[in-house]
């Protein structure tokens, strides 16, 4: 398997990283799941301004520019044996001997790879099962973090009750899913957290946004609570992996009809065409 270290395309079991390297030891670092289809990065540069905003928010220069590093995950894509599937991106601080406070000097470090997750056409048709849970997150989810814990948490109650994503709340105010954005239709119109610190600016989610504004779907960006939830017409997620899944039922009990609802039928149908 090739992998980018750095700026160069190497065989996995080439790339050496230090224990002490920042990533490793404080989970110091950012990363971006990236989409391609049909060998084509999807939103490449929306995922570079995203990863550059998450280095600024974390006071770390990225090793090159974000024009260099979408060369190299082209370069990537290219040597896929597949038409479909996504890179793995991240970048740590890089080594410095262990101590909490910044280094004073550190070089990044960066490794990409490529990823096949099949699309979700068949579950799309049928729609998921989701959980709820509080969100004991940090405060920063705004930043795409390697600091994980929280969410894998999350996602393993998922797959503990038969589900595919968990749903956090913060005291009863729906944020995002462990690694998904969360909307729900109400009388026709598209609810979702407004973008702040509490959840992640996804790519996917404005994707939804542009694609409803097409469809001539009302979009609020309005917090709503796990009531409001329970009793929508209808509830998707969206992430680079999930694209736009319909979500059928929660904490056990079924949402709408149980099926995947008109508004979300429409924006997946959107969603395929716009990748086609
Ligand atoms: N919210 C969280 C907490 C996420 O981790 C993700 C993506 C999203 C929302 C959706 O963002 P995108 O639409 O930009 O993908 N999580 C990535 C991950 O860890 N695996 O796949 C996608």
């Amino acid at each position: 398997m090739k992998i980018l270290w750095n700026d160069r395309i190497v065989d996995r079991n080439e790339c050496r990283i230090d224990p002490e390297d920042r990533g490793y030891q404080f989970g110091d670092g950012i990363y971006e799941v990236i989409s391609f289809y049909n060998h084509q990065l999807f939103k490449l540069t929306e995922h570079m301004e995203r990863l550059s905003y998450s280095a600024g928010e974390i006071a770390m220069d990225l090793p090159y520019s974000t024009e260099q590093i979408a060369e190299n995950l082209k370069k990537l894509v290219e040597l896929s044996d597949k038409a479909d599937g996504q890179i793995y991106l991240q970048v740590t601080r890089g080594y410095a001997p262990r101590n909490h406070a910044l280094p004073e000097k550190a070089d990044p470090v960066l490794t990409a790879y490529l990823m096949h997750h099949p699309r979700p056409l068949d579950a799309q048709k049928t729609g998921v099962a989701a959980v709820t849970a509080e969100d004991v997150r940090w405060l920063r989810c705004d930043i795409k973090s390697l600091n994980l814990l929280g969410s894998i948490l999350a996602k393993q109650k998922a797959v503990e009750n038969g589900a595919s994503e968990t749903i956090l709340h913060r005291g009863g105010t729906v944020t995002e899913g462990s690694s998904t954005n969360v909307f729900m239709v109400k009388n026709n119109t598209i609810y979702t957290h407004p973008i702040n610190n509490l959840i992640l600016n996804g790519i996917t989610r404005r994707v939804v946004r542009d694609l409803a504004e097409k469809a001539d779907i009302p979009f609020r960006e309005e917090a709503f609570t796990t009531d409001d939830l329970m009793a929508a017409d209808e509830v998707f997620l969206s992430s680079t992996i999930m694209e736009i899944m319909p979500v059928v039922r929660v904490d056990g009990q079924t949402i709408g009809t149980g099926r995947p609802g008109k508004v979300t039928k429409t924006l997946v149908q959107l969603f395929h065409e716009f990748v086609n």
